[in-house]
């Protein structure tokens, strides 16, 4: 595997790494990421072999799709993350938005969710639209709506990297390589229709890859997600990262409350009352059933 490390000139060296790589004692798919800082050393050849990685100010991070015990690093050192969703072609799985801020709630990376495919959305899938885009307004993630093959939202998605590092993420087909095209017109990234979106089709971006915007930030395109697990969580990170619960656990007449069953709690009566999104509360008593789930099946594997 090779690594495509940038210079203070700007020029790139390929580089190698070796040894066994960890995060928080957890092993790691790959040891490490784009956005990562590194030091290596080089070789005759003119390639490098990376020998430190500096301390990350954040990381995303998610369970491995292919081996369960791993964790799969997706990009470190991000200002903010740029999920983006579609209504119509891929349909919607609303509940990977929950999801996808489990892995930038623990560091609080600003995130924003950006619907594209405008130019696709009937009436009905409008009101879709609003009615997401107040509920996670509310909560404080910023919700756009834009059409990379139109043209509409692009000016306003440009501003809103402007001067940051931006990982872009998101299921396959959603459209973000596109996005990328539009907002960075020239760099012609491979964008593919895909035939297959239940998400058994090919991928078209394979791996995670830093542009350069012009007046400054960087914007990172990732490969589709397909699907996000979490067998590294417990249910208290659920319960941390959904972050208006949080908040309103406080009120919670059991400190370590799950918001279930428990009598005198705030967050059901925060959901009757209508202060906590209905939706967002089925997603959080979803995820906290898999991760039990999982650690249940954990617990006994031995069995
Ligand atoms: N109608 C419409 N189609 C779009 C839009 N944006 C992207 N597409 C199409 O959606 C398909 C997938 O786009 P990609 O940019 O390759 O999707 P991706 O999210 O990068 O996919 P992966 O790299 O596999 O994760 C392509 O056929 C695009 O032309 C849009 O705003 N409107
Ligand atoms: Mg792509
Ligand atoms: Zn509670």
């Amino acid at each position: 595997m090779w690594y495509h490390v940038e210079i203070e000139d700007h020029s790139i060296i390929s580089c190698r790494i070796i040894g066994k790589f960890r995060l928080n004692g957890q092993k790691l798919t790959n040891p490490v990421a784009v956005g990562d800082e590194v030091e290596f050393e080089m070789e005759q050849d003119g390639k490098g072999i990376i020998k430190k990685i500096l301390p990350r100010k954040n990381y995303v991070v998610r369970q491995s799709p292919r081996k369960k015990h791993y964790l799969h690093l997706l990009a470190s050192n991000v200002d903010q993350a740029i999920l983006i969703m579609t209504i119509r072609n891929p349909n919607l799985k609303q509940g990977f938005i929950d999801r996808f801020l489990l892995m930038t709630e623990p560091y609080n990376i600003p995130t924003t969710i950006v619907f594209n495919k405008a130019d696709l959305l009937e009436e009905d899938d409008l009101l879709m639209f609003e009615y997401l885009k107040d509920i996670y307004e509310d909560i404080g993630y910023p919700v756009f709506k834009v059409s990379a093959i139109e043209g509409e939202g692009i000016e306003k998605l440009r501003e809103h990297l402007a001067n940051k590092i931006s990982l872009i993420g998101g299921q396959s087909g959603v459209g973000k390589s596109t996005l990328i095209n539009a907002v960075l017109p020239g760099i012609d990234l491979r964008t593919d229709d895909i035939s297959d979106y239940t998400g058994k089709g090919q991928h078209t971006t394979t791996f995670a890859e830093m542009f350069q915007l012009p007046g400054g930030g960087q914007i990172i395109d990732t490969p589709g997600i397909k699907t996000l697990a979490f067998s590294h969580l417990e249910p208290k990170d659920i319960t941390h990262n959904f972050r208006e619960i949080f908040v309103a656990s406080e009120h919670c007449k059991f400190s370590n409350c799950s918001h279930r069953n428990e009598p005198k709690c705030a967050v059901k009566e925060g959901v009757e009352e209508g202060t906590i999104s209905e939706l967002r509360y089925a997603n959080y008593l979803q995820l906290m059933d898999d991760t039990e789930g999982q650690n249940y099946w954990e617990r006994h594997k031995d069995m």
